[in-house]
């Protein structure tokens, strides 16, 4: 009896473990997305119709059917992910699981079915590919100042510009396009365009034609049996992409026939020794190889990545700036009392001129350049916080919601840099999660560093010396983004004016 007494309390404590363990083992209880009704075939097309652009449709049907849902584009299972804490569990908490690329009509058109790094699926290879990538950018990381001498050098040539112009109206679109297409050129080619050159035209026309027609969930590539079938669109695409094409290819040639292993030049140059390099190897595998297809269609993401990006930022920054004129004022005032006169804008001025940090943090933040991001894809089954998510399943990032969420920002529809500083105005900071404008994750976009240098410079050396204006007597060109593969601002133009503290500068040439 007393060896019951005394051993009853540790048996009681053993039998509650084991319960508990048990109930531990349980799996949650899952269920599936609210779905937007949907038929055989056509899906939830019907539910999708009218005018609203699919960012802005998609963050409405919350209200209807909660945060995460789910609808049928064709036969696609998709999944829609309007807040924070879901959507960083797809990008980071589960980013592995949700790292699948779906293939579709266009983009495998741009990419020759997956062989780039944006929009190929998650496999061996594309880890490979990706840290190649990785690092030889970063070649240039240990170039910053590198890489800050080529943008400084592309803004100067910008501003000697905008002074020859400061009587006519200008279509500052063209001229940010040409100094932020040199940067990645004097990066991925070693090479730059001077104004009006065939080649730079040719280039801006077959970019214009792949925009408007790649991945943005067009018919082709819901219903793909309609490639078979006469579409504009596709034909457009595909003539552009030969366009683009023909130009990488004989960039890559010039490359092959004058590379030297000990002078790394560029983009191409950096992935022409990893190539060599895995040659030589003997511990290679078809995982980590490199063939031309790859080669080509990697460079062609990180140019048109980066041009299509950063030049977009810069128009919607510029466009804000028309809008609320207020801002551009205290930008420079912010760029007189820290750089003055005397000098140019450089990298380490970045932590001292918050007030624009904040505005372009802001810009991103309204008009994000991906507002669905690229859709992701569950390589197996899983879950989205209590929800089932088959494998194969389609997951997109409605990023629109996250920067616009009514419960997170404070009037979201409203432009305030201030919302990004501290209450001393004098610290840039984070004020919520719901911020994702590069992405986040195995996924997040690989220039982000790049693009933010790129953002600060080229603003802080306009603003610096120019005024920018709406034409006198014009109306004020609309706020509203084109959804695409980027969120395309409309073309506008300015009267851009030397400011009245530089009348007298004599500040010599950027060399
Ligand atoms: C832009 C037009 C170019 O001719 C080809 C190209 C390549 C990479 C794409 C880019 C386009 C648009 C923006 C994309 C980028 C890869 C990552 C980036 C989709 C289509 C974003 C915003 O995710």
């Amino acid at each position: 009896m007393a060896f019951i007494t005394a051993t009853l309390p540790l048996m009681v404590g053993l039998i509650l473990l084991f319960l508990a363990r048990l109930l531990k083992r349980q799996p949650k209880k899952l269920k599936f997305p609210k779905s937007l009704p949907s038929f055989p075939l056509i899906g939830s097309l019907l539910s999708l119709r009218g005018k609203l652009q699919p960012h802005i449709l998609f963050q409405k049907l919350q209200k209807k059917y909660g945060k995460l849902y789910s609808l049928m584009m064709g036969s696609h299972y998709v999944v829609i992910v309007n807040d924070y804490q879901h959507a960083k569990e797809v990008l980071m908490k589960k980013g592995k699981v949700f790292a699948g690329r779906p293939r579709t009509v266009t983009t495998d058109l741009l990419t020759r079915g997956g062989k780039d790094i944006a929009f190929a699926s998650y496999s061996k290879a594309w880890k490979f590919h990706r840290k190649l990538v990785h690092s030889a950018l970063g070649m240039f990381g240990e170039g910053i100042s590198t890489i800050e001498k080529i943008i400084c050098q592309e803004a100067n040539s910008m501003c000697q510009t905008i002074i020859t112009q400061q009587n006519s109206l200008l279509d500052m679109g063209q001229e940010l396009t040409r100094a932020v297409t040199n940067v990645v050129c004097s990066l991925c080619f070693n090479s730059r365009y001077q104004r009006g050159d065939p080649e730079f035209e040719a280039m801006l026309d077959y970019s214009k034609g792949i925009v408007d027609t790649v991945a943005k969930d067009s018919f082709v590539d819901i219903f793909p049996w309609l490639e078979f079938f006469p579409n504009k669109d596709l034909k457009l695409l595909k003539k552009c992409v030969a366009i683009r094409d023909t130009l990488l290819l004989q960039k890559y040639e010039e490359h092959k026939k004058n590379y030297c292993d000990e002078s790394v030049r560029d983009l191409i140059d950096a992935l022409l020794r990893a190539k060599s390099n895995i040659k030589g190897n003997s511990s290679f595998t078809q995982d980590t190889s490199l063939d031309d297809d790859h080669l080509l269609m990697t460079v062609g993401d990180v140019f048109g990545a980066g041009v299509e990006t950063t030049t977009t930022v810069l128009k919607w920054t510029i466009l804000y700036l028309l809008h609320f004129p207020e801002v551009q004022k205290n930008i420079q005032k912010e760029l007189d009392a820290v750089i003055g006169q005397e000098r140019y804008p450089k990298i380490s001025d970045r932590g001292n001129l918050p007030y624009l940090e904040a505005t372009i943090s802001e810009v991103l933040r309204i008009r994000p350049v991906s507002p669905l991001l690229i859709p992701h894809v569950a390589m197996e089954d899983s879950s989205i916080g209590d929800f089932a998510i088959p494998k194969g399943s389609r997951i997109v990032i409605n990023l629109w919601s996250l920067h616009h969420d009514e419960d997170v920002w404070v009037n979201p529809g409203h432009f305030d840099p201030t919302r990004f500083l501290d209450e001393s105005g004098r610290h840039i900071y984070s004020p919520s999660a719901s911020y994702l404008p590069f992405g986040a994750g195995i996924r997040v976009c690989l220039g982000e560093s790049l693009a933010k240098i790129e953002l600060f410079l080229f603003m802080s050396w306009i603003l610096q010396r120019f005024t920018l204006e709406n034409p006198p007597g014009a109306s004020l060109p609309s706020l509203e983004g084109k959804f695409g593969v980027v969120l395309q601002p409309p073309k506008f133009k300015i009267k851009a004016t030397l400011r009245e503290v530089w009348k007298s500068c004599e500040l010599s040439d950027y060399a």
